[in-house]
């Protein structure tokens, strides 16, 4: 039985990945979070307790993070502060917690030689022209616009050099913009429809017409876990599933599918800095691993959301308002 330990387990894809090894391995698992406004341990409710343990903690602070790698075989580095619009208004716990704590996991994975895989996103690439032909591949040179990106993008240098300076076993992951149960009210779908159950009209930053290239959590986490088992060391693999769809599209979507009239929804202000379009080539994950994704349908898998959210008021309600404060003093 491996001995996992997944930082970030109380996040929105921190947990999904633990409720799919529950599922899919005999693995135990540890989860280290340091559950800031973003995480929440009700996400981890139904998780069999003779395999999982929780501990709250920071990825920064060193003596627990080496206790930890001590007594586990790998770690899944799921930890971030993941909020675009977050970091244009605060970026100090994203150099703090994406850079350094990153850094402290790679000390400690250098230390110990633990095996490390590192969770990272297609933004650290920059953005795309509507109609580049191209997509962004292994080899896209990174271009990050916001302070999250560019945290992201740093992190993953980071890896890249414990690995070829000090031989630190690890792999990176570049996923697209994810979906599904348990992700923050903050972000765009949940956002959206969260607004939709009480009766307000969904917010289109710009003129909608940014596209993001979407992908199930669940896909997300086998995707992970492949490259956990099966990845080269030292190798990146770029993690999507043909979802390209401008915010406009999953917005009528969303509407159609809450029995709303599709244009019932506002332009708002842009995001400063707002990346046009992600789009990612999968192609190595399917040729050197033989990955493929399960959810091949989007506007199911935005049904079966949506029903997530009207079943699990009480999971988002006490975010609600707060975050939506919060937009509301950018005009969005
Ligand atoms: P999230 O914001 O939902 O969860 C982040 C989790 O990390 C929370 O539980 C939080 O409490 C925890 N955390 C934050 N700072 C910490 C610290 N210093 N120490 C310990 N725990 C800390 O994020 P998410 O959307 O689940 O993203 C998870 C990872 O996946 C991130 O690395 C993100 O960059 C990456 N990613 C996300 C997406 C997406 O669409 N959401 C796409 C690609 C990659
Ligand atoms: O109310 C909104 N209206 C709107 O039009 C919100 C919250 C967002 N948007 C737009 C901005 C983006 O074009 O929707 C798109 C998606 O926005 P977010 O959910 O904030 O995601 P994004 O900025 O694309 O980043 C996400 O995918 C990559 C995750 O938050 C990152 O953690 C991940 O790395």
């Amino acid at each position: 039985m491996r001995r996992l330990l997944v930082t970030g387990g109380a996040g929105f894809i921190g947990s999904d990945f633990v409720h799919y090894l529950m599922s899919h391995t005999d693995d135990s698992v540890t989860v280290l979070d340091k559950l800031t406004y973003a995480g929440n341990r009700a996400s981890l409710e139904s998780v069999p307790a003779d395999r999982f343990r929780f501990v709250e903690g920071d990825i920064c602070d060193a003596v627990l993070v080496n206790e930890l790698f001590d007594e586990h075989d790998a770690v899944v580095h799921f930890a971030a502060e993941s909020h675009n619009d977050n970091s244009l208004s605060g970026p100090v716990p994203f150099v703090h917690t994406n850079l350094v704590g990153t850094f402290t996991l790679l000390e400690a994975a250098r230390r110990t030689g633990v095996r490390y895989h590192h969770i990272s996103t297609d933004e650290v690439y920059g953005d795309l022209e509507f109609d580049d032909p191209e997509r962004f591949t292994e080899s896209t040179p990174y271009n990050p616009s916001s302070p999250y990106s560019s945290t992201k993008a740093g992190s993953d240098l980071l890896v890249r050099a414990w690995v070829r300076s000090f031989g630190v076993a690890a792999t990176i992951s570049n996923c697209s913009n994810n979906y599904g149960p348990r992700q923050h009210v903050e972000k765009f779908i949940p956002r959206q429809i969260t607004n939709v159950i009480d009766g307000v009209r969904p917010r289109l930053y710009g003129d909608g017409l940014n596209v993001r290239d979407w992908i199930h959590a669940d896909d997300h986490s086998s995707a992970v876990l492949t490259i956990l088992d099966r990845g080269r060391i030292g190798d990146t693999y770029l993690i999507g599933a043909d979802g390209e769809k401008t915010n406009r599209q999953v917005v009528e979507i969303i509407l159609a599918q809450m029995g709303q009239s599709s244009d019932a929804y506002d332009l708002v202000t842009d995001r400063p800095g707002h990346d046009k379009r992600y789009a990612i080539d999968w192609t190595k994950l399917r040729t050197e691993l033989g990955w493929e994704p399960s959810f091949r349908d989007f506007e199911s898998g935005i049904a079966a959301t949506i029903r997530w959210y009207q079943e699990n008021e009480g999971w988002w309600r006490p975010q609600k308002a707060a975050t939506e404060a919060k937009y509301e003093l950018s005009g969005q």
